[in-house]
């Protein structure tokens, strides 16, 4: 019997638990099985799951890493290939990070090539600066970590305690070395790229860069990434995008395009971006939300065929949580919107882009609204899956939606959504979902061999 690790959420009378180390089997119609657990009892973190990320290396069985907060926690949520779940690995990383807790919207990014996740913490309440923390997500050992000292306002003030919202891993050419990626970070009204984030601070080409995204206009961004979206042509390479706007998402919001090469200055600096050369593009909305790129996302959809005019730029997703909105330019040219009708429901707060269904190399959709209304239950939460078309025009199809079974009020199913790897070879994945102190796998049994191990007939 494998030691139970996590607080079981809920039990059924008709599951003897003793004979199961699942907790909770939602069976849905399309041979989706469904595993549901609660924050580690190490913990004690209510908010268990308020960002989680997939680690892509293809391993035994699947592996993700979750942050929860009030008290804040790092831990490991992992299956064997039997889809049994794994023992828990937890820390609570207050101590050697010597901060208070996570901010409200804490930002988490896994790299795509190894099992670093990086993160932001706030180091106390208004008197301190913020600090980037970069672990190892199976051992939870620190690997990085980098103060960000107060900043300067443009009224000449100090501001303190400004903390990340977005922060992703890239690699960019001419920064340091191509070996090493950058970390890529919008941090209030800043843009700050750590080059050469896994050497030393003391190493050669350890840099902090960085601008002030946000103009007088601004003051603060909510995401950063890089990606190919301006024809090489124009701009050869990546460019980094960041998401500005207003803190209390207020006011008009906008994405930058930025060109790499024109972000020299020292990160701490008030230089604008813009200082040398504008921005390569400026991403807006008729409907002007207070919230445009809540959530940026590069990905490859099929929308034309090799060798068409674009086809090796990225599409972009960006959401607008406050439209109840997801935007998808496509690097062919083409554009699309999707909504779920339902207002209100915060849909773009959470965003991956994943080859889920089919095995097709066609990437889904996969979006959370986790103010939905399931079964007219307040703020339950959803995650919304659509499916890629090409033809007539590139965009999405509605495939499924996904909820709890028996919803609860502000249970906010889909706050953080991720798709982890899953079995050592072939394509397995499994759907990963956050809500309020808990976490949801999905297992697609339709997908590949079905991992109901131990389930009580
Ligand atoms: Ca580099
Ligand atoms: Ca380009
Ligand atoms: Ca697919």
């Amino acid at each position: 019997m494998v030691t139970r690790t996590f607080v079981l959420a809920v039990a059924t009378a008709t599951l003897p638990l003793a004979a199961c180390n699942w907790a909770v089997f939602d069976e849905l119609a399309d041979e989706a099985w469904v595993d549901r657990v609660t924050k580690p009892e190490a913990t004690d973190s209510r908010q268990y799951g308020v960002a989680l990320v997939a680690l892509p290396m293809r391993d035994v069985g699947t592996q993700a890493f979750v942050l929860g907060k009030s008290r804040a926690s790092l831990s490991t949520l992992g299956y064997d290939d039997e889809g049994k779940r794994r023992a828990v690995n937890a820390a609570d990383p207050r101590p050697t990070l010597s901060f208070a807790s996570f901010p409200d919207r804490p930002a988490l990014a896994g790299d795509p090539d190894s099992d670093r996740v990086a993160f932001t913490v706030v180091m106390g309440e208004n008197v301190d600066p913020t600090r980037i923390a970069v672990v190892d997500g199976r051992t939870l050992e620190s690997v990085k970590s980098v103060v960000l000292v107060a900043q300067t306002e443009v009224d000449g003030t100090m501001r303190h305690n400004i903390y990340a919202e977005g922060i992703s891993f890239a690699t960019l050419p001419a920064f340091g070395m191509d070996t090493i990626k950058e970390l890529v970070i919008a941090r209030g009204p800043q843009l700050v790229i750590m080059q050469d984030y896994s050497e030393a601070d003391s190493g050669t080409t350890f840099a902090l860069k960085g601008c002030r995204a946000a103009d007088a206009m601004f003051d603060w961004s909510y995401s950063a990434i890089v990606a190919n979206v301006v024809d090489d042509t124009t701009h050869a390479g990546p460019e980094v995008l960041i998401s500005v706007g207003e803190e209390r998402r207020d006011g008009a919001s906008e994405i930058l395009v930025l060109d790499p090469a024109q972000i020299t200055q020292p990160y701490d600096t008030a230089g604008s971006c813009e200082m040398n050369s504008p921005a390569l593009q400026r991403i807006t909305s008729i409907e002007a939300p207070p919230d445009l790129g809540a959530r940026l996302v590069a990905a490859q959809f099929p929308d034309v065929v090799d060798p068409a005019p674009g086809f090796a730029l990225d599409d972009l997703v960006y959401t607008a949580p406050s439209l109840n909105k997801v935007f998808v330019r496509f690097g062919g040219g083409g554009a699309a919107e999707v909504t779920p009708g339902e207002s209100g429901s915060e849909f773009g707060d959470s965003v991956v882009v994943a080859d889920l269904f089919d095995d097709d190399g066609i990437p889904e959709l996969i979006i959370g609204a986790p103010r939905s209304d399931p079964f007219g239950v307040s703020n339950g939460g959803s995650v919304y899956i659509y499916r890629f078309h090409a033809t007539p025009q590139p965009g999405f199809d509605l495939a499924m939606t996904l909820h709890p079974a028996e919803p609860v009020e502000e249970e906010r199913f889909g706050k953080s959504v991720t798709v982890a790897p899953f079995g050592a070879t072939g394509t397995g994945v499994v759907l990963m979902v956050g809500a309020e102190g808990e976490v949801f796998t999905y297992f697609r049994t339709a997908e590949y061999a079905d991992v109901r191990t131990g389930r009580a007939p």
